[in-house]
């Protein structure tokens, strides 16, 4: 299975084609939309979301609700492309207007000004842009069907924003309710302090980041591989977690404390009672590369984002005057997004691997490859 991508941020549409899903599974597009709305909400969000209604709209491989076993395209219309129309147009348009060269620290503009020979930051960053993820979000959805048909679940919550943080375990179970929440926090108090300081970083014309967890329930053992670096699950995992934007870090189960603490307070010990089981999973589900049938545990640190109204310091491209940075219109936070997004790209990530070790060409068939496995 295979995700591609494209599109620009105030470009026509965004679209993905996926390959590889089997035929015959069933396809919730309300399910679809219900993940690009959360992909939209959450505290902090800047003005583009009031524009933007992302829906779906599947352009082949599915046929009245089931895959046919070809690739399914689809695309995400950009509302906001008849504000742009006269700057994007493929067909030609006025590319002298809306042009960036106040390059912004953080951003991918000046290195890829240079990169990719432009004299113009709005050729990079209209792709750099996070919008592209709601391509991610649909395909996740997707694949978060094929997944859900064999008993395996994703979903996670936001533990920290700005560093006000919930440093509380929840069951799995408990997470759902996160999406609920105007920062998908499940500390009522820790929100309130977040979201207050949400507002003054408005007022400041600041941004924020944050730490969000990701887990995963009911895969079986065994997927990943310990045989060749490329195909070790957690590398895989983090892999498609750090290509999301402004995503500085991940870890896995304790991750980073680990590296503080003694070997005999880390690794899970095991027992047998009929089965093989832990009673802790400090190891966040991934053993030698490979899926060990505990939870898998991820979290990522997201940055600040890059975009601030107050401005930083930088220098124009053009006539290398030291200038404020650009900053038409920015999200004080995007935490909620990411965490949706984040949730997705495990998704997109996980499902690969599944089906690379399951094959099979209908639903049928790969579910009862996964029911066969131990
Ligand atoms: C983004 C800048 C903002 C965000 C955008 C990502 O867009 P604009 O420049 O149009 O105000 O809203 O995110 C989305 C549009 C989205 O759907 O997530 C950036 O520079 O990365």
């Amino acid at each position: 299975m295979k995700l591609i991508t494209a599109g620009e941020s105030h470009g026509k549409a965004l679209t993905g084609i996926i390959e590889g899903l089997p035929s015959n599974l069933k396809i919730n597009i309300a399910e679809i939309n219900r993940y690009l709305a959360l992909r939209q909400s959450g505290y902090g969000r800047g003005g583009r979301q009031k524009i933007e209604r992302d829906k779906i709209e599947i352009l082949s491989g599915v046929r009245n609700l089931r895959t046919l076993g070809s690739p399914v395209a689809f695309q995400i219309k950009n509302n906001d492309y008849d504000n742009w129309r006269d700057f994007m147009a493929p067909e030609g348009c006025d590319i002298t207007k809306r042009t960036l060269t106040k390059v912004r620290p953080g951003h991918a503009d000046l290195t890829g000004i240079i990169k990719y020979d432009q004299t113009d930051a709005r050729n990079i960053l209209e792709r750099a842009s996070a919008r592209e993820t709601a391509v991610r979000v649909a395909a996740g959805s997707i694949m978060r069907q094929y997944l859900a048909g064999l008993g395996v679940y994703i979903s996670g919550y936001v533990r920290s924003v700005c560093g006000i943080a919930d440093g509380r375990r929840y069951t799995f179970e408990e997470l759902e309710s996160a999406k609920s929440q105007p920062l998908f926090m499940l500390d009522g108090e820790k929100q309130q302090a977040a979201m207050e300081l949400i507002d003054e970083l408005k007022e400041e014309g600041d941004t924020a980041g944050g730490t969000i967890e990701i887990r995963v329930k009911g895969l079986k053992s065994g997927f990943g591989s310990c045989m060749q670096y490329s195909t070790k699950l957690d590398a895989i995992l983090c892999g498609a977690i750090m290509s999301v934007q402004a995503i500085k870090g991940v870890e896995v189960g304790l991750g980073f404390k680990a590296a503080d603490l003694r070997g005999s307070a880390v690794h899970d010990k095991i027992f047998y009672d009929n089965k093989f089981y832990r009673e802790t999973n400090n190891a966040g589900g991934i053993e030698g590369g490979m899926s060990n049938g505990e939870e898998i545990v991820l979290r990522a640190a997201m940055k600040p984002i890059p975009t601030l109204m107050q401005g930083l310091r930088t220098v124009d491209y053009i006539t290398k005057d030291a200038v404020t940075a650009a900053g038409e219109r920015s999200d004080v936070a995007a935490i909620c997004a990411a965490e949706i997004v984040l949730e997705s790209v495990v998704t997109v990530a996980l499902a690969e691997v599944v089906s690379q070790r399951l094959g099979g060409d209908n639903m049928c068939e790969v579910k009862e490859r996964y029911k066969r496995l131990k």
